[in-house]
């Protein structure tokens, strides 16, 4: 076991911590007020390679390994979560799905642009009825001999209104149950493809959140990714992957506040000393730095796994269940050791506590982590 990192892996951190600071942090709190996210940020953080972290170069991509993926996200997440929701989609979802299970020419045709953020990707698996539930998909793709036909709803889809390419799940065969389903290539400005008004959310509001709607959307068959009915494997491997990406998008934002409680506890006097001499808010700091660096091992731990080649979907569900928790509790801990400052827009930690919350939710909620932990427990 090393715990020390990397020169390379300090190197790839220090470069994120650097582009968070002087181009997230400006804009974060209007970005957060408006909705909004600039397209400009996606193609700086394409630049700097981390919109294809860990795509082999000969795809445009940076090469990097899990580790390296997870602390860009630690880095871009303490800032700016809604930036790194986009990163993680991008990277461990569509990039990942696409290079692991997609054929050499989707690969030329998408990833190479994916990866170096001249294209954004969206991933589309929850639907009204189908979000815990994801076997049953009421998207249908019907097979129309030299293309598929997909009519349907997706729901709650980052970057929905931004994206260049959509990698669509969709029953192909209901008989067929989870062997029914098949993911798809589908490119924006595609006939009966409609991207539906913007969500108005609770955290991650600078991120790109819509329903989609498929009225007969015409689908070329090699736009197919893998076998006929592999969709759902595709689906839940890939979801594997993104759950590192979204624990790591946790522990950013909890040690992010953590580090402003922190700094703050140190300046505010109250009872005639800085507020981190008190015992309430001093245990409140042991608390949370014990917990965010369990969380971390956990992260690490998944990502190590992943880059050893080991099964990674216990040690991901794991670190998502617990990094999400970390943040959502510490995030309302930084909020009362800012007191009536932690309630203003301009100290951040507000804004933190309401972006932990969806991680808990997306990619997974806390509870479908515990059957992808228990069922795997009781089986082995
Ligand atoms: N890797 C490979 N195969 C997997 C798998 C994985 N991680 N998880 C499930 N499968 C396979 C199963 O082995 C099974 O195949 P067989 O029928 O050949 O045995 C098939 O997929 C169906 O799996 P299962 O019976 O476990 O399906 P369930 O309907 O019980 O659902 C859960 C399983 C709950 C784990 C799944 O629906 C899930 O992860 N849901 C949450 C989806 C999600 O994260 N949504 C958020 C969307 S992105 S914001």
């Amino acid at each position: 076991m090393d715990f020390n990192l990397s020169e390379e892996h300090i190197m790839i951190r220090n470069a994120a911590r650097d582009f968070a600071q002087t181009e997230l942090l400006p804009g974060v709190i209007e970005r957060d007020n408006k909705q909004k996210f600039p397209n400009e940020l996606v193609k700086k953080m394409g630049a700097l390679g981390f919109m294809g972290i860990m795509v082999d170069p000969k795809y445009g991509g940076s090469g990097m390994d899990a580790i390296s993926y997870v602390l860009i996200m630690e880095e871009l997440s303490k800032i700016d979560a809604s930036a790194s929701v986009m990163v993680s989609v991008n990277n461990s979802l569509v990039c990942y799905g696409l290079e692991t299970y997609g054929s050499e020419e989707q690969k030329q045709k998408y990833l190479t642009k994916l990866a170096t953020g001249e294209f954004l990707g969206a991933f589309c698996l929850s639907e009204p009825e189908a979000g815990s539930d994801a076997t049953s998909q009421k998207t249908t793709a019907i097979d129309k001999g030299d293309h598929y036909l997909i009519n349907g709803t997706k729901n709650w889809i980052t970057n929905g209104g931004s994206a260049d390419v959509y990698l669509v799940i969709a029953q192909t065969d209901k008989e067929k149950g989870s062997h029914g389903i098949n993911a798809f290539i589908v490119e924006k400005g595609m006939k009966g493809f409609h991207v539906g008004p913007k969500e108005d959310k609770l955290g991650i509001r600078g991120s790109d959140t819509h329903t989609l709607q498929f009225n007969d959307v015409k689908v070329p068959k090699e736009n197919r990714i893998g076998a006929n009915g592999s969709g759902f494997r595709f689906a839940m491997k890939t979801l594997s992957g993104g759950r590192i990406g979204i624990a790591s998008q946790a522990l950013g934002i909890a040690s992010g506040a953590y580090e402003l409680a922190l700094k703050y506890s140190k300046e505010r006097k109250a009872f005639g000393t800085e507020i981190c001499n008190h015992q309430a808010i001093a245990f409140k700091l042991a608390d949370m730095y014990t917990e965010i660096e369990a969380a971390r091992y956990l992260v690490m731990k998944a990502a190590w796994d992943k880059d050893q080649g080991n099964n990674y979907d216990r040690s991901s569900a794991m670190a998502k269940l617990y990094a999400s928790k970390v943040a959502m509790e510490h995030t309302v801990e930084a909020v009362q050791i800012h007191g009536g400052n932690g309630f203003v827009k301009e100290y951040h930690v507000e804004r933190l506590m309401r972006d932990a919350k969806i991680t808990q939710i997306y990619e997974g909620t806390s509870e479908i982590q515990k059957i992808v932990i228990s069922r795997g427990l009781i089986r082995d």
